[in-house]
């Protein structure tokens, strides 16, 4: 975009990250227990600083990737090799957190250890995240109980074992669509991971992937969910990456062009649900009446008694039973329109993709970002002062490259992270080398101090290396502890309400019995009060 300042303000604030302070008592998730999301500091840290070194060539970025992938490293050393889902840096055990782990968080971060492996030459990040790629190839088995390759979406790391229930929506998600983009930053190298996205799309038709009869006028195909035995016509907002994954395996995969038809109609089908609302924007979810669901029908009664079929119910569109109306900036759909218009060059793509930008501005965005909003249904849209890091890294991203030249960020040099980070993919049977992609983004010849902010500029210029100020460790640290220190008088104001509200219980929990006594042998004639029992329940 043309913005060497910002990338520079963006650079100190990379240089001054301490991890561990981010592994203290907060988290982004306001947990208090000071574990860490392995998946998201993955695709969102690690996965941020290795693109900005693919574009920009600045080691700085590849230092500050391999420090924290050290960090999360002990995540991946399970029995099985299936990562933990939460750690804490403080104790680099996978120990610290053992049970289940869902199996998008487990499966990827194969784009980011391999890239990592690439650019440093260290074959340790690619060995951890292939024992886990074939750990879970060995468990994509036929086997009665499981919907061909599709796997379910929990994972017991420590036991070996698999629970839940076959999407391709939230939870499963990245990895099966990590699967075809590992074909493509590996070169094909591997034969593994083509076969495996193959079987798991080959399984998704059989088992996901429907058709659905019950809209007027829109024969819409759709990812849906099974828990084994029973499909559900559900679309997530989640689910609509799929267009953009089945579409580069149409390209990528020999033999797969077929399927670049379904790609085109999961995405239009997305896009149908952003075209169906008040708003313009597609609901979270949206769950649809079956063809031969009995209930998909009003019962009339007629005056004679006999009952006949009435209209098609549905609400606010006919023939979807269910809806959860809110919308959080989410990218999948325009990341599917975006892989649609740059695999078929059909302009309709960059149409559709207009429409929605537009009801997208119309109704989320504020003075200060884009936020979340209540229901895709209400205009005026209620707004709920939310903004997930993902509107940056992706929804923005998608809608600019959409009306990009296509040689920027090609897909032909690019591969996607599921954050929407492009990394370069290898060329002329090469790894690619970093800061070398068709275009110069950054000049990395440039002494440090050129990518500083000018003395007495007032721009914040990162910490203690910087010259104008910033905060220092001290500084950070102090902060922390006042952190702390609020947690811990929350934590204690917490413990007496839960003290107060217990001793309440027990004494009308005694109250209530010395009635019941009271009812059999005498009568009472204290009014109803008894000893001890507070006058008001208001124990907060
Ligand atoms: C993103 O954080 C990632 O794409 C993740 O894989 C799932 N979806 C969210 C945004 O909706």
């Amino acid at each position: 975009m043309g913005l060497p300042g910002e990338y520079d303000l963006a650079r100190q604030h990379v240089r001054d990250i301490d991890f561990h302070l981010l592994g203290g008592e907060r988290s982004a998730y306001g947990n208090s227990d000071g574990k860490i999301p392995v998946f998201e500091t993955a695709i969102r840290y690690l996965g941020g600083f290795l693109s900005a070194y693919d574009l920009s060539g600045d080691v700085l970025m590849r230092d500050r990737a391999e420090e924290l992938a050290q960090l999360l490293m002990p995540a991946f050393d399970t029995p099985t090799g299936v990562p933990v889902g939460r750690i804490k840096f403080d104790q680099p055990s996978y120990k610290s957190a053992s049970g289940g782990v869902i199996l998008a968080e487990a499966a990827s971060m194969l784009l980011e250890m391999t890239r990592l492996w690439q650019v440093t030459g260290n074959r340790t990040y690619f060995d951890r995240v292939q024992r886990t790629s074939d750990w879970l190839d060995r468990n994509m088995t036929n086997t009665p109980e499981r919907l061909g390759a599709l796997l379910p979406t929990s994972i017991f790391p420590e036991r070996g074992t698999m629970y839940g229930w076959y999407t391709w929506g939230g939870m499963a998600d990245s990895a099966f669509e990590y699967l075809i983009k590992e074909h493509q930053l590996l070169g094909g190298h591997l034969e593994q991971y083509g076969r495996m996205f193959g079987d798991v799309l080959d399984s998704a038709h059989r088992w996901l992937l429907r058709h659905v009869g019950s809209v007027p006028n829109a024969p819409l195909l759709i990812m849906g969910q099974s828990n084994g035995r029973l499909h559900t016509p559900k679309l997530e907002h989640l689910t609509c990456f799929a267009g953009g994954s089945i579409g580069l395996s149409a390209k990528l995969l020999p033999g797969r062009i077929h399927d670049l038809v379904h790609a085109e109609r999961v995405t239009e089908s997305c896009w149908w649900a952003y075209n169906a609302t008040a708003t313009g924007i597609g609901p979270e979810e949206l769950t649809f009446y079956r063809e031969r669901d009995t209930d998909r029908f009003e019962n009339v009664i007629m005056p004679d008694g006999t009952s006949r079929r009435g209209n098609a119910r549905g609400s606010p569109i006919i023939g979807v039973r269910s809806m959860q109306a809110d919308y959080r900036n989410r990218p999948e759909t325009i990341e599917s329109v975006f892989y649609m218009w740059r695999i078929t060059g059909d302009q309709k793509w960059q149409e559709r993709g207009w429409q929605m930008f537009s009801s997208w501005v119309t109704h989320c965005m504020t003075d200060v970002g884009f936020s979340s909003i209540q229901s895709v249904l209400e205009v005026p849209s209620v707004q709920s002062d939310s903004m997930e890091s993902f509107v940056f890294a992706e929804t923005f991203k998608y809608y600019y490259l959409l009306f990009s030249p296509p040689s920027l960020i090609s897909l032909d040099d690019y591969v996607f992270t599921t954050e929407a980070h492009p990394l370069l993919t290898p060329q002329k049977g090469r790894w690619a080398r970093a800061g070398h992609g068709p275009k110069k983004l950054w000049d990395d010849k440039a002494p440090e101090s050129s990518h500083l902010p000018p003395p007495g500029s007032g721009i914040y210029s990162g910490g203690e290396g910087g010259p104008v100020g910033g905060l220092t460790r001290q500084q950070k640290h102090a902060i922390l502890k006042q952190w702390n220190d609020k947690n811990e008088r929350e934590r204690e104001r917490q413990r007496k309400k839960q003290e107060a509200l217990e001793k309440a219980k027990e004494i009308a929990n005694k109250a209530a019995l010395g009635a019941a006594h009271d009812d059999n042998v005498t009568t009472s004639n204290d009014g109803g009060r008894y000893d001890g029992l507070p006058s008001s329940n208001n124990f907060d």
